[in-house]
């Protein structure tokens, strides 16, 4: 009997990007944990990839595991198997010939972060640049409007505080994220460890709960809010004056509107008490202070707004370039000098790339004109996506090619004519980076994939070969190109010296987020107000805005992140089903009076998109017109096979046409009011 360790990284779309320890037997893993060495999770895994890892994720029976051909209906789910050779064949075959009677830009490529090692995420979007596919840009669906509203007032959105200079901070302010759920080792070790905690969320979710205090507003005011915590600031002296002279633009066109918003109109505006707000804005504005943007709060309606409104808060009260101060959104692959371009094969691109949003997605692809194939991979738009039943009804085509690659057998894999089997993060060598934390890990083999599967990499390398690509860069080793993204790091380290490591940080000491205070926009300073958002149709100055309320009888419906799932993924886990129960929506007890809506009852939740089934929770950790219910459950496990995407319309927020989800209506009713021949149509 042979036992090793092998100490690897998780590459989850997680804040987290937890060190795991395998324990390998005779070359099969015999159980996953937390890598006691690691900074960040130190020793525990979360609780959902502790149950996945040792469950699902290794379950051979669970795992698709070789290349598979349609032989029942679209959406059924029924194949048969087939060998590499001829399933590659076939997407070849049909895929040039698309690209040479229609053009490729009639070939759609979805793909996002189902794992985010680098080779796995980025390295078949060469392919897909070679061929010149219309790609789903795939921030539409997350998280582009709060970036394109921080590219306006500092040039970038992906050069965030170094976490590490928390223990500097007397403030940390998180708002519009849920680390509770989304990043659960920040919000067990690195919350506790730093000052004063702000939580800025409708959902008084557990990192609002632990936080010193929360300012419950309602979705959609957070403008407002930052206007009004801005107006105390100003009122009570805690503008960096010297600063802004130095490092700003445009104060004079925000200043009015700051003036205006007194904190008794922001708490009209947002529902957060006037008194809570002004304590906020002392906390905040004496510093040094830190503020956390979560991606959630950009999938609002005015969500590009929003962001830009909250990130006026640390250039006014000079809470950057030094310790403890600092905003955060998100990190970048740059920030370890690895050259985006090298991974995707920016050289390949054609001089007129096609994009489509996620939230036009399912008109797309109902229109043979614009539309014959498809390539789903790293994604599950089945159960992710918005305009869910026209998704559907549009992957029915059958003149649609389908192709997807996953490990699971999900409900887009369902719509597939050839299904591809993808091999695990546990089973091939690639890199990971933390879009939180300033740091770069190995994702290191355990052991061999289940039957066929291959690494994404693998398989792009082999359609590209039975397409006739002959460009050396869709021909790379993973050996060859975990070398150069090694050498671009600058660290010194080879993968098997960085293997032996697990995690480690670009720089030994915190990195002061823009030492120089030098700023990538057009004046080099921070713009409160921008001359460049303008021009690009965009309003010259963030406003206070805040969401209508919903009408009579309605509630705004959040879906954010779920604690047991990753997106969709983790669905399909028996242990994680059992734990997560069935899919239920939150109420403040004052709605549920109103709508006669009772605790474990049933709820008939719907809109001009459809309408679900949920069981009823009735807590006041949401505020009165707001409902909770969290997204991506798998639609197969789901009572009446869908999940709260079949209520959200694909509406677009104000800037980068991103999702604008958390600004869904509902209204709701007793599901024992349903007639019983609507409850069987579920
Ligand atoms: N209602 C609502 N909907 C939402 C959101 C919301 O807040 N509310 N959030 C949105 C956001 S932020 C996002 S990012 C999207 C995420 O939605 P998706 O991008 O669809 O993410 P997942 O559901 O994780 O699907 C990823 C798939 O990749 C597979 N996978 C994992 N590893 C690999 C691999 O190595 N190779 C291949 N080929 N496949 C692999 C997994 O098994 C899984 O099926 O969901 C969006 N949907
Ligand atoms: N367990 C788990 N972890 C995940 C994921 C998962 O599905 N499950 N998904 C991953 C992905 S793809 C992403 S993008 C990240 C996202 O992680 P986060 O950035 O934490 O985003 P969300 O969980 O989508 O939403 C965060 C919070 O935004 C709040 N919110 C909604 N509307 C508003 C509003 O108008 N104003 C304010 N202030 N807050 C609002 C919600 O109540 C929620 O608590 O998490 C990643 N991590
Ligand atoms: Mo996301």
């Amino acid at each position: 009997m042979r036992q090793t360790t092998v100490r690897t990284t998780c590459p989850r779309d997680c804040y987290d990007s937890c060190g795991i320890e395998i324990l390998v037997q005779d070359g099969v893993i015999r159980h996953v944990r937390g890598d006691p060495l690691h900074p960040v999770n130190r020793g525990t895994l979360c609780a959902k990839c502790a149950v996945t890892y040792n469950g699902v994720a290794r379950d051979p029976a669970a795992r698709l595991t070789r290349p598979l051909r349609r032989i029942g209906a679209k959406g059924e789910g029924r194949f048969e198997p087939t060998t590499w050779d001829e399933a590659l064949s076939a997407v070849a075959t049909r895929l040039s010939d698309i690209a040479r009677t229609d053009g490729p830009e009639r070939i759609v490529n979805a793909h996002y972060t189902g794992t985010r090692s680098l080779l796995a995420r980025d390295f078949p979007l060469r392919f897909f640049n070679r061929l010149g596919a219309t790609e789903v840009v795939p921030e539409t669906i997350c998280y582009i409007a709060g970036q394109i509203g921080l590219e306006q007032v500092y040039g970038t959105a992906f050069h965030g505080f170094d976490p590490r200079t928390a223990k500097d901070a007397a403030c940390v302010v998180v708002w519009g994220a849920n680390p509770s759920a989304t990043g659960p080792h920040a919000h067990m070790h690195w919350l506790r460890e730093t000052g004063t905690v702000i939580v800025v969320d409708p959902v008084r979710h557990p990192t609002a709960r632990a936080a010193d205090l929360h300012l419950q507003l309602f979705p959609g005011s957070d403008a407002a809010l930052a206007f009004g915590l801005m107006h105390v600031m100003r009122r009570e002296g805690l503008i960096d004056r010297p600063f802004m002279e130095r490092h700003t633009v445009g104060w004079e066109e925000i200043e009015p509107l700051v003036a205006r918003m007194t904190p008794a109109r922001a708490e009209a505006a947002t529902g957060v008490p006037a008194v809570d707000i002004e304590r906020a804005a002392r906390l905040y504005g004496r510093g040094p202070s830190l503020l956390w943007m979560g991606m959630g709060l950009s999938r609002q309606p005015m969500g590009g707004n929003a962001i830009r409104s909250i990130a006026l808060l640390p250039a006014i009260t000079g809470n950057i370039g030094k310790p403890g101060a600092g905003f955060f959104y998100i990190n970048g692959i740059d920030r370890r000098g690895i050259d985006p371009g090298y991974l995707v094969g920016a050289r390949l691109r054609a001089s007129k790339p096609a994009f489509l949003s996620h939230m036009d997605l399912a008109s797309f692809l109902e229109d043979p004109r614009r539309s014959q194939a498809i390539v789903c991979w790293n994604i599950n738009i089945a159960a992710t996506n918005p305009q869910q039943a026209r998704l559907r009804r549009a992957l029915a085509r059958d003149d649609l090619f389908t192709v997807a690659i996953d490990l699971f057998q999900t409900d887009t894999v369902d719509y597939a004519d050839i299904v591809l089997p993808a091999a695990g993060f546990m089973e091939f060598n690639d890199l990971v980076y933390s879009y939180f934390h300033l740091s770069i890990g190995a994702q290191v083999k355990a052991q061999e994939p289940p039957g066929d599967a291959l690494p994404n990499q693998e398989i792009f390398r082999r359609l590209a070969a039975a397409m006739g690509f002959a460009e050396p860069e869709l021909h790379e080793s993973d050996a060859d190109m975990l070398a150069t993204l090694l050498r671009q790091t600058g660290l010194g380290l080879s993968f098997d010296a960085l293997a032996e490591k697990g995690t480690v940080y670009m720089t030994s000491d915190p990195v002061p987020q823009f030492a120089e205070l030098a700023f990538p926009t057009p004046s080099g300073r921070i713009e409160l107000a921008s001359e460049h958002a303008a021009a690009a149709g965009l309003p010259r100055v963030p406003k206070p805005h805040a969401d209508a309320r919903p009408g009579r009888h309605r509630l705004r419906l959040l879906t954010p992140a779920a604690h047991w799932l990753s997106s969709s993924g983790f669905g399909n886990d028996p242990g994680v089903r059992k734990r997560m129960g069935p899919p239920t929506i939150t109420v403040h007890p004052d709605d549920a009076a109103m709508f006669d809506l009772g605790e474990g009852g049933l709820a008939l939740v719907g809109n001009e998109n459809g309408e679900l089934l949920l069981t009823v929770a009735v807590s006041d950790i949401v505020p009165r017109g707001v409902a909770l219910s969290h997204k991506a459950r798998w639609l197969k496990t789901a009572p009446g096979g869908a999940n709260v995407n079949l209520l959200n319309a694909g509406a677009k927020s104000d800037m980068g046409e991103g999702s604008a989800v958390h600004g869904t209506e509902i209204g709701i009713r007793r599901a024992d009011q349903v007639s019983r021949r609507t409850a069987k149509a579920m």
